[in-house]
């Protein structure tokens, strides 16, 4: 083939990977899970991907790997569905880089660019996981994890530092860079609540013992900041808790920012537990109190989402990840998750669908002799038709 053909050949194919139709698949009645990916390395631009002169790439070769695109932050844009989308590259490191759907379930396609994200202090070794919230204030703030090198342990190679970096921006181009949240322990999965609460600004947490172990950790914390732009949370009160034998055994984090409701704000999280292929992450729901964000109404027992099928398998195996999700004003709900830190997919569902599933499945007892109670609580409803 020549360089044209090869071109025409490797056009066409993208194109009719980005334009590929997708299709709603029953689940369970609380949401649809769809048939293909909405996002994966191969949807970057061949611009990203080859250098298309003839003559300096005459046997038109890769020159920059992507390798993946997961853990997506997500905002409705004007009639746009757009996702801050975590991009792998083949050496490891991950950037931001903004796609968008005119329906929210296909069609997604990169911006020409990805986001230069301003740094803060030490340059970041890495970044990823960005939580968009379109706050009260005016502005669209992104908060993400700031990995970097643990100078602390500079022969363990793999030691690092997570920190939880914020920007703001008004365009999702141009990114203002504010200084790290400052708290008493590391960060990863920090976000924004939409709203002020007291006059301040209110932070999901996670605390967390080191850069990997949550330890005494406790779950999902809540602080409030006085300033953003110099944003140090110094009390963190756990919500959302983890414990024995629970899904959210070994971690837990907040997931995008929570959904306005009447009954309450809806919360999509993650919650992980250890088992002999590793760690398992699977997404759960629970709902606070619409007057306080903080008090825990609702948490059904279990988890919401977990990998199915080819969700199972990518680079991080048995994860499904979740940070962006969008509420449109009809009701209709896009929940944008990733599995295993390699593609992006949707499920769609509704306000009313989610708030049902929260208000009206039992909690976890914590054991096996309640979780049989509880399922006989169901048959006998059931049976006595
Ligand atoms: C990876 C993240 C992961 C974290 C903790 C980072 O180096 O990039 O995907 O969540 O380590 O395991
Ligand atoms: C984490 C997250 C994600 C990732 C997951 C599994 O701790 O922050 O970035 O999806 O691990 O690797």
């Amino acid at each position: 083939m020549t360089f044209e053909e090869k071109l025409r050949d490797l056009t066409e194919k993208h194109e009719a990977l980005l334009t590929r139709k997708n299709e709603p698949v029953y689940v369970n009645g609380v949401y649809e899970r769809y048939k293909y990916p909405i996002l994966t390395g191969e949807h970057a631009p061949l611009f990203w991907r080859y250098d298309l002169d003839k003559n300096d790439n005459p046997y038109l070769e890769e020159r920059f790997g992507i390798h993946a695109a997961f853990n997506s932050g997500a905002i409705k844009w004007g009639d746009k569905y757009v996702l801050v989308v975590r991009v792998e590259a083949a050496d490891r490191k991950s950037f931001f880089a903004v796609a968008e759907s005119p329906n929210g379930v296909d069609n997604f396609r990169f911006w020409d660019r990805p986001i230069t994200m301003p740094e803060y202090g030490e340059p970041a070794t890495n970044v990823y996981d960005m939580r968009l919230t379109r706050h009260e204030d005016g502005w669209i703030y992104g908060l993400f994890c700031v990995e970097r090198k643990d100078h602390d342990h500079e022969s363990d190679l793999s030691s690092a530092t997570a920190a939880c970096g914020i920007a703001r921006t008004k365009d999702l181009v141009n990114w203002e860079r504010l200084p790290d949240l400052q708290s008493t322990s590391q960060q990863r999965n920090v976000v924004l609540h939409p709203e002020f609460v007291d006059g301040k600004y209110a932070l999901y947490t996670r605390p967390q013992d080191g850069f990997i172990d949550t330890g005494k950790g406790g779950g999902i914390g809540w602080g409030l900041v006085d300033d953003i732009t110099n944003a140090v949370v110094t009390k963190e009160e756990i919500i959302s808790y983890r414990a024995y034998h629970k899904i959210t055994e070994v971690k837990n984090g907040e997931g995008p920012h929570p959904i306005k409701t009447s009954k309450g704000w809806l919360h999509l999280a993650h919650g992980v537990r250890g088992c002999a292929s590793g760690l398992r992450y699977v997404l759960y729901m629970y709902m606070t109190a619409l007057d306080n964000p903080a008090k825990v109404i609702a948490e059904p027992a279990g988890f919401f989402i977990a990998p199915d099928g080819e969700e199972f398998i990518g680079d991080v195996m048995n994860v499904t990840f979740a940070n962006g999700w969008i509420a449109d004003e009809d009701g209709k709900v896009f929940i944008y998750y990733a599995s295993s830190d390699t593609r992006m997919h949707v499920a769609t569902s509704t306000v009313d669908k989610l708030v049902d599933y929260c208000m009206n499945t039992e909690p976890d007892g914590g054991r096996t002799g309640l979780t049989v109670e509880r399922l006989n609580r169901l048959i006998d409803k059931n049976l006595k038709k």
